[in-house]
């Protein structure tokens, strides 16, 4: 193919601001458009870039399509290419986060919350700290408060464990798994655990940033699956932006709201 028809395809199929490899070989517009959905759904669908398995790219188009509440086709057509083609930097025009299936939340206005265990890692002084503000960071979006106790039951445990730790969902020595929690309910519901054998740090040293890990574990508690916005902090993978000063996205705060609306102003904190 010659040099020129290649730039025109460049030219019509990318909207400004958006950067997505072209493979070489691109010979015509279908198969761009492709090779574009393929890496879409690569990064945001968990698709393996090197499959050849049809069934499974259909499948993960449905699953796009379910997510846009567009009518489940499994076929390339021109809405699913339009969404693809939105740049996804910046705010996103459209709700990326997820809530689980039957949509648990706490029905209390008051949460209580109970610190089990702990990491050497960080003085415990540091870690009640922590807790307490990545739990402000989603109370102060919400008509929600969380209050501590030390003793009795609490809504949502949190513990520092490692490996099995008596829930059927045992950590996995340092690195990968990080950190779990479960969605609102009785018992186990709303706890949080974090795997002891990850190195936990303030952001004053090297190590898995607690105050993170935390403010991603208690979004589950609260009702939150994830998100498909890489800015968001209910993103699936740990360490994506900027740590040291990172807030909630603005789609967190949109999916926490849809769940429990919005604080009102005269009380925001
Ligand atoms: S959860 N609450 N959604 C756990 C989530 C987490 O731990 N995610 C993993 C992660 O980012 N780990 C970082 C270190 C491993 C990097 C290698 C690639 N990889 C909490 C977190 C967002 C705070 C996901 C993950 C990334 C992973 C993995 C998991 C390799 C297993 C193996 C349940
Ligand atoms: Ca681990
Ligand atoms: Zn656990
Ligand atoms: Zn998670």
């Amino acid at each position: 193919m010659a040099a020129v028809p290649l730039i025109l395809l460049w030219a019509t199929l990318l909207p400004s601001g958006l950067a997505l490899p072209l493979p070489q070989e691109a010979t015509g517009t279908r198969e761009v458009q492709w090779e574009q959905a393929q890496d879409y759904l690569t990064r945001f669908y968990h698709l393996d870039s090197k499959t050849k398995d049809a069934n499974r790219f259909t499948d993960k188009l449905k699953e796009m399509e379910k997510f846009f509440h567009l009518p489940i086709t499994g076929k390339l057509n021109s809405r699913i290419i339009e969404i693809m083609q939105k740049p996804r930097c910046g705010v996103p025009d459209v709700a990326e986060y997820s809530l689980f299936a039957n949509k648990p939340k706490w029905s209390s206005k008051v949460v209580t919350y109970k610190i089990v265990s702990y990491t050497s890692d960080l003085p415990h002084s540091k870690v009640d700290e922590i807790v307490a503000k990545a739990l402000n960071l989603w109370s102060k979006e919400i008509p929600l408060n969380f209050r501590r106790i030390q003793f009795g039951t609490a809504d949502i445990e949190i513990r520092f464990a490692r490996g099995a730790h008596g829930d059927f969902n045992p950590f996995d020595g340092p690195g990968n798994v990080l950190a779990h929690a479960f969605p609102p309910g009785p018992g186990l519901g709303g706890d949080a655990h974090f795997d002891k054998d990850e190195f936990w740090t303030d952001g004053s040293h090297r190590g898995i940033n607690f105050l993170y890990a935390a403010t991603h574990e208690f979004g589950h508690s609260l009702g939150l699956g994830h998100s498909a916005d890489p800015n968001a902090v209910m993103y699936p993978t740990y360490g994506n932006g900027d740590l040291k000063s990172f807030r909630l996205a603005q789609d967190d705060v949109e999916g926490i709201q849809e769940l429990y609306g919005k604080r009102s102003n005269y009380r925001k904190r």
